[in-house]
């Protein structure tokens, strides 16, 4: 064989062997990236399921304790656990109820938020804004925002009541003195899903004496103590054993509070060899203990 058909012949294995190596190559990475997904899906899929156990765990505690207040439950599971908590939502203040549909502000209301607000050394001039945000109307309130004031920013001024408190950011005068941290600090005390009324057996110290200026530290603490060591209030009369109460201040609250709860929120959390899924649910609960689903999220 002549020297250039060797080179040739040469060539061609050369190329032959190469394509080969890269087909071989693309197979083993197609193989190895199919592995680690099917891998991940598997893991998610397990950690999901452990999520789902966690939450029906909590529900079920629900149901022997519907005044459940701040409940942590951790499972372990096999290379992984199932971790939620509950919270009572009708312990918190509901923003969704500061004004109705046709623009009434609910004064009652309005002065909890004022109350609560300045607890946290925060100033409560946006609550004209958030009632605007909230009311079907485009009649700007004194300090308040409509479309108008949105227009420019390319926002949609909602003009009914809020899905999620991080709306709140996109409503003038919050975003300027709330740094998106502060959320975190809001929502032991704010909700959107409630019956409206403050349940004493579950609300935290500052939403208590946000309920009155005359309910001082003091007092909340003494609220608190009582349903500890004597279990919940069965009527918001029973308040009258707590010194400071008097028969005045209790008709002035009575609008106010309850001693029942129907909303709460779970936050279940899955996790299987360090992968994690995350479900949400807002639960109504009713007399009879019959659970609804309002909201569900899994990520
Ligand atoms: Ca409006």
């Amino acid at each position: 064989m002549k020297i250039k058909e060797q080179g040739a012949v040469l060539i061609f294995t050369i190329l032959i062997l190469s394509g080969l190596s890269f087909l071989i190559w693309r197979q083993i990475s197609l193989n190895t990236i199919s592995q680690l997904r099917a891998s991940f899906s598997y893991h998610k899929l397990q950690s999901l399921y452990y999520a789902k156990a966690s939450l029906n765990d909590s529900l079920k505690r629900l149901k022997t304790d519907p005044n459940s207040c701040f409940i942590k439950n951790t499972i372990n599971f096999l290379n992984g656990s199932g971790y939620s908590l509950i919270e009572n939502e009708d312990g918190k203040i509901n923003l969704n109820f500061l004004v109705n549909s046709e623009g009434v502000i609910n004064y009652h209301l309005e002065q909890l938020l004022k109350n609560i607000f300045t607890s946290l050394h925060l100033s409560p001039v946006f609550l004209n804004s958030l009632a605007d945000w909230i009311d079907e109307d485009n009649i700007s309130r004194k300090n308040g925002a409509e479309q108008v004031y949105y227009s420019s920013k390319n926002i949609r001024c909602k003009n009914s009541q809020l899905d999620s408190l991080g709306e709140l950011f996109l409503i003038k005068d919050y975003s300027q003195q709330l740094p998106k941290l502060e959320i975190k600090t809001l929502t032991p005390y704010l909700t959107l899903h409630s019956q409206g009324k403050i349940n004493i057996n579950t609300a935290p110290l500052l939403i208590l004496q946000a309920i009155s200026p005359k309910i001082s530290t003091k007092i909340a603490e003494r609220i608190i103590k009582h349903r500890r060591t004597n279990g919940y209030f069965l009527q918001v009369e029973d308040l009258l054993v707590i010194p400071g109460i008097e028969p005045s201040l209790l008709s002035q609250i009575k609008p106010l509070i309850t001693t029942e709860s129907n909303y709460f929120s779970i936050c279940a959390t899955g996790t299987y060899k360090k992968t994690e899924s995350l479900i949400q649910v807002i639960i109504h609960l009713d007399r009879d203990l019959n659970q609804k689903i309002l909201y569900y999220s899994e990520t």
